[in-house]
């Protein structure tokens, strides 16, 4: 099993309703089990400004997948909730991102873990910092970054901690 963070935005339509929609489909794919999710954070757009402002969340995850194939399943997620990939950095409807591996590093076309920018955001940064209590990272100047609920977590399925599975008193 390997230990993966995993970071979601959204700036598009019912921004939290496709992060729900995003955390439940992941809990759903074979070999996933979602373990923690942070707040939800309201951020300013960071890189090409003129969008909307983002709600973004960082998952803790484990998983049985490789990077390559957990990477196929998050864009396919993605696609299903209606990814256009056009401008870079431009408004999503959902954008997740794998930030850590175990303690893996790679860099080719596809994939780079650590993710590469992931230490000069805040938007990542702060969420990370719910789902991963020993983070080491400093966190950069948090202006534009302002909490905003929280998310409830779905429970991996078989889980005997689901409160709905737990016989009644
Ligand atoms: N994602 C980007 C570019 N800029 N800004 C915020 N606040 N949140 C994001 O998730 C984000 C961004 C590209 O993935
Ligand atoms: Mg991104
Ligand atoms: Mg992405």
């Amino acid at each position: 099993m390997s230990l993966v963070y995993l970071s979601m935005g959204s700036n598009m339509g019912d921004r939290l309703d496709f992060l729900q929609k995003a955390l439940k489909r992941l809990q759903e794919t074979d070999d996933v089990c979602v373990e923690a999710v942070s707040s939800v954070y309201e951020t300013e757009p960071v890189g090409y400004r003129e969008q909307p402002d983002f709600l973004n969340l960082a998952v803790r995850i484990k998983t049985l997948l490789s990077p390559e194939i957990l990477l196929s399943e998050l864009q396919r997620i993605e696609k299903d909730l209606g990814r256009k990939r056009n401008r870079r950095f431009g408004p999503r409807t959902i954008d997740i991102d794998i930030l850590l591996f175990e303690n893996q590093e790679r860099s080719d076309d596809r994939l780079s873990i650590p993710h590469p920018r992931m230490k000069q955001r805040a938007f990542v940064l702060i969420p990370l910092r719910d789902v991963m209590p020993d983070m080491s990272e400093v966190v950069p100047d948090d202006a534009g970054v302002r909490y905003y609920c929280d998310m409830d977590l779905p429970s991996c399925e078989n889980d005997s901690r689901s409160p709905a599975k737990l016989p009644p008193d």
